[in-house]
């Protein structure tokens, strides 16, 4: 049975009511990725930081997952082969939305992280600079998220899933941000059919076999019921 390989970006979320990143009103309007979404900008000001991803925990709690990330765990339920969805988003509306194998490859907002001894726990939904590690008592807590610069998680897993993938698809992404956008790439050369499922075409939208375009909660959602009722 086929093996179903999907890629996530902040589009996915957009009809949550989540903001996106490139949109004109969007996160990076607000904040210089420079400051906010880097370890350096971390050393720099860590409260800026903390609060910036304290304001994005708080608004993640508040939204509910919406039809595409529904129709995304309908599909893993109910497809007979493997179905995994790879997300660059740092919200949790695929596993709220009833999805199961879910890798955050930039990380979490649910997620804290030792910048002293790599201990990892559940965030507080207030985080403070200078938190203690549960584990080696420094002050050093962080955000568990993959700022720019530094390596996103799971890459060896990640290819391997690439590799043998039989059909690839990305919601929500606009292929601005590696190694994420370069995934389409890997699964054309597994010989995966790759779709994008967008607003507009992609940065590497000319890469896809295939385009859905419009709102994911109804482009995501035909699809499903395409893939499972063949
Ligand atoms: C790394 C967490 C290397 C933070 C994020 C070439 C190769 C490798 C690296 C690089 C390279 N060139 C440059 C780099 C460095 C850099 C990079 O890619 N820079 C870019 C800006 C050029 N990459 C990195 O630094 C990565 N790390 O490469 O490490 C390394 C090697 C050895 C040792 C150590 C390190 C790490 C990148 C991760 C950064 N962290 N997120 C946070 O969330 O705050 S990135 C962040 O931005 C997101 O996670 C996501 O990845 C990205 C946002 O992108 P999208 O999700 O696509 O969102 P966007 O708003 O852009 O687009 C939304 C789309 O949805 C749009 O297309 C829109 O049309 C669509 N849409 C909107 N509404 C809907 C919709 N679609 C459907 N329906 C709707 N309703």
């Amino acid at each position: 049975m086929h093996k179903i390989v999907i890629l996530t970006g902040a589009g996915i979320s957009a009809e949550s009511g989540l903001e996106t990143f490139r949109a004109e009103d969007g996160l990076w309007a607000q904040h210089r990725v420079e400051d906010v979404a880097t370890p350096e900008g971390f050393v720099r000001d860590p409260k800026l930081v903390v609060d910036f991803y304290n304001a994005r925990r708080a608004q993640a709690a508040t939204v509910e997952p919406n039809a595409a990330h529904r129709a995304l765990a309908r599909l893993e339920a109910e497809h007979k082969g493997e179905v995994i969805v790879i997300t660059q988003n740092v919200d949790d509306l695929h596993e709220r939305g009833g999805s199961r194998a879910v890798m955050h490859m930039h990380g979490s907002l649910k997620g804290a992280l030792c910048a002293a001894c790599d201990h990892r726990w559940p965030a507080a939904m207030v985080m403070a600079p200078g938190d203690p590690c549960p584990s080696c008592a420094a002050p050093a807590a962080r955000p568990d998220i993959v700022w720019f610069g530094e390596m996103p998680y799971d890459m060896d897993a990640l290819f391997d899933h690439l590799a043998s993938a039989d059909i690839f698809g990305a919601i929500g992404t606009s292929g601005n941000v590696y190694p994420a956008a370069g995934f389409v790439a890997e699964a054309r050369r597994a010989g995966a059919h790759t779709l994008e499922f967008n607003l507009e075409r992609s940065s590497v939208g000319s890469q896809f076999a295939e385009h859905r375009t419009g709102p994911a909660s109804q482009t995501v959602t035909t699809w499903v019921d395409e893939l499972l009722s063949r």
